[in-house]
């Protein structure tokens, strides 16, 4: 370790690490806008600076590293008149639409300058930039007129997920977020995975907002409007209100949805035991009849739109199963409507994701099985909890209930599809059964579990070596699909997420302000909510979840029927 005085305190920290690191072990906090842990560590906003005995200069926290012996200031008069003035600088040129911004609250430019006492006085005269917004994808607008300049989407985008479609156009006073030529981010390859949302410090990028959209359904009375939830809902939503990250709220969110007045409040995990059906009698196929190898999943929409943009070539690899946000909506309109003798046209399917890109996937081709869209609207985990608040709410105060029957009963390896490596898992569980005819003693599979980026393990299944690769995170994604391409690896099956960590982690997700992401393992304690949530329940294997033993039989007959594949099933764009 390493010693150090800050503030006049002794403080050891382990060699390599930083001022900023080194001050959180001490529990002091150096304010940051810029930094983000292994990705955007440019020193940038000037936020972080301190004092540092001996030093000509003021230094960027986030990037110096300690020495020993080092004398630290974090807090004197002169580091905070300079991060007023740097705050000040940056709402010079900002348009200060506080009450009307979608992150009003826990914006982090909002928040440092109710710190340091700035306020929205104009401080500097003079010229300021105008931007348009950008509203040409289907899943964020983007307004430059709240951008800080900071990169940690930039960054995010480039490194994370290795798409880099945003950058820094212009230079000095004209410098702007923007794709290349200035074009409308719907025009670019973005896979709407919305990370750069995920990540941006102010309200300068957010999701399309459809939370009106739903309270104008539900009010109008010729419309029968349900709801299905997205495993990693129950792990995040939550923390919207509140609680501590790592709280499973499945009980009350229930709860909340049927009194902001849906008609029936299912769950997505329904299909997702359903996709495990499908997909796993997919690959028994593939592998006995010399299919094409090695499967790869494709509930992800960010990462199909990632195959379809940037490995073309991979795309027969694709599962063409639908993902279980469109099997349900197919379900909702083919069966549960003819059961229930509604009008699949008076049906509004409402899905609330982790995720950006399912805003994206419903407006898809061939995603329609009843001749209407599978899934009318798609929201986020954040607009939900608009949503419960617009709807007056108090969601602290609702009793745990259930889902509705018969679309909301779920298994165990449903609820993990949300983490890195629950896909794999559950179809595992699943497919290694039909495969033996034998019960697994043990249906935990620990090798595909965990945060890493990409996870290999290798199965003797009925004396057979089945190779399984979990990627997440687009970047990872494409390491591990060069490896398939250059026959370094030759994998049976292979789980790709498009958000780092899996659906946890998604874009839609509620934001995490970098003083806490940056220090937080995000992804592991969300994901830790679903295997818990795994762990408690009855039934946890697919194939056993009898709500979807009875849609077999009274509707679909055989995994992979003529009828499934209508409906279930789906292909992909070159
Ligand atoms: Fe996911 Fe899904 S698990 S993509 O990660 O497969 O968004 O949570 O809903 O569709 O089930 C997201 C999460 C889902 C789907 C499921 C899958």
């Amino acid at each position: 370790n390493i010693n150090l005085k800050i503030n006049g305190l002794d403080v050891s920290a382990p060699a390599g690490s930083t001022i900023l690191e080194a001050a959180r072990l001490a529990g002091i906090k150096i304010p940051t806008l810029c930094f983000l842990k292994e990705i955007n560590e440019i020193g940038a906003c000037r936020m972080c600076i301190v004092e540092v005995k001996g030093a000509r200069n003021l230094v960027a926290a986030c990037v110096h590293p300690i020495n020993e012996g080092m004398e630290v200031y974090t807090n004197t008069p002169q580091l905070i008149a300079s991060r007023r003035r740097t705050l000040q600088l940056l709402l010079s040129n900002h348009d200060q639409q506080c009450l009307s911004c979608v992150r009003s609250g826990d914006c982090e430019l909002q928040q440092l300058c109710k710190e340091y006492g700035v306020d929205d006085a104009h401080y500097y005269e003079g010229e300021t930039t105008h931007y348009e917004l950008d509203e040409t994808a289907a899943h964020m607008v983007r307004d430059n007129n709240k951008c800080i300049l900071c990169r940690r989407c930039v960054a995010t985008c480039e490194k994370t997920q290795g798409i880099g479609v945003i950058g820094a156009n212009n230079r000095g006073f004209d410098t702007m977020i923007g794709s290349a030529f200035e074009m409308g981010l719907g025009d670019t390859s973005c896979v709407s995975c919305g990370q750069c949302i995920a990540v941006c410090p102010t309200g300068a990028l957010y999701e399309k907002d459809y939370t009106q959209q739903i309270l104008d359904a539900i009010a109008d009375p010729d419309k029968y409007v349900v709801v299905q939830t997205a495993p990693s809902v129950r792990a995040g939503l939550g923390e919207e209100f509140g609680y501590p990250m790592g709280t499973d709220v499945e009980g009350k969110m229930a709860a909340a949805l049927r009194r902001v007045g849906f008609d029936k409040v299912f769950d997505t995990d329904w299909a997702a035991d359903l996709t495990i059906m499908e997909e796993a009698t997919e690959l028994l196929d593939r592998v006995k009849n010399g299919g094409v190898l090695p499967l790869i999943t494709s509930c992800s929409p960010g990462w199909i739109k990632y195959c379809e943009h940037y490995f073309p070539d991979m795309t027969e690899h694709l599962s063409s199963c639908k993902s279980p946000q469109q099997m349900f909506g197919a379900m909702l309109k083919t069966y549960f409507a003819e059961k229930e003798g509604i009008d699949p046209k008076k049906i509004v399917s409402v899905s609330v994701m982790p995720c950006t890109a399912k805003k994206f996937e419903i407006g898809r081709d061939d995603q329609d099985a009843a001749g209407v869209p599978d899934v009318d609207i798609a929201i986020t985990t954040r607009e939900l909890a608009r949503l419960i608040k617009r709807s007056g709410i108090e969601f602290t105060m609702l009793p745990d209930e259930k889902f509705d029957d018969p679309m909301g009963e779920s298994t165990g390896a449903a609820v993990i599809f949300g983490a890195t490596g629950g896909v794999m898992e559950a179809a595992l569980r699943t497919a290694v059964e039909v495969l033996t005819g034998e019960e697994l003693a043990n249906l935990d599979f620990t090798d595909v579990r965990g945060t890493e980026g990409v996870k290999e393990a290798s199965y003797n299944v009925a004396g057979m070596d089945v190779k399984v690769a979990v990627a997440s995170g687009l970047n990872n994604a494409r390491t591990l699909l060069n490896k398939v391409k250059s026959g370094e690896a030759d994998y049976h099956f292979i789980e790709i997420m498009g958000c780092p960590g899996g659906c946890v982690n998604g874009g839609g997700q509620p934001q995490v302000s970098g003083d806490v992401r940056n220090f937080t393992d995000v992804r592991g304690i969300r994901a830790s909510v679903l295997y818990n949530n795994d762990a408690a329940k009855p039934i946890r294997k697919s194939h056993e979840n009898p709500a979807i033993k009875k849609l077999y039989e009274e509707y679909l007959g055989e995994p992979g029927s003529h009828k499934a594949h209508e409906t279930l099933h789906t292909s992909y764009v070159k």
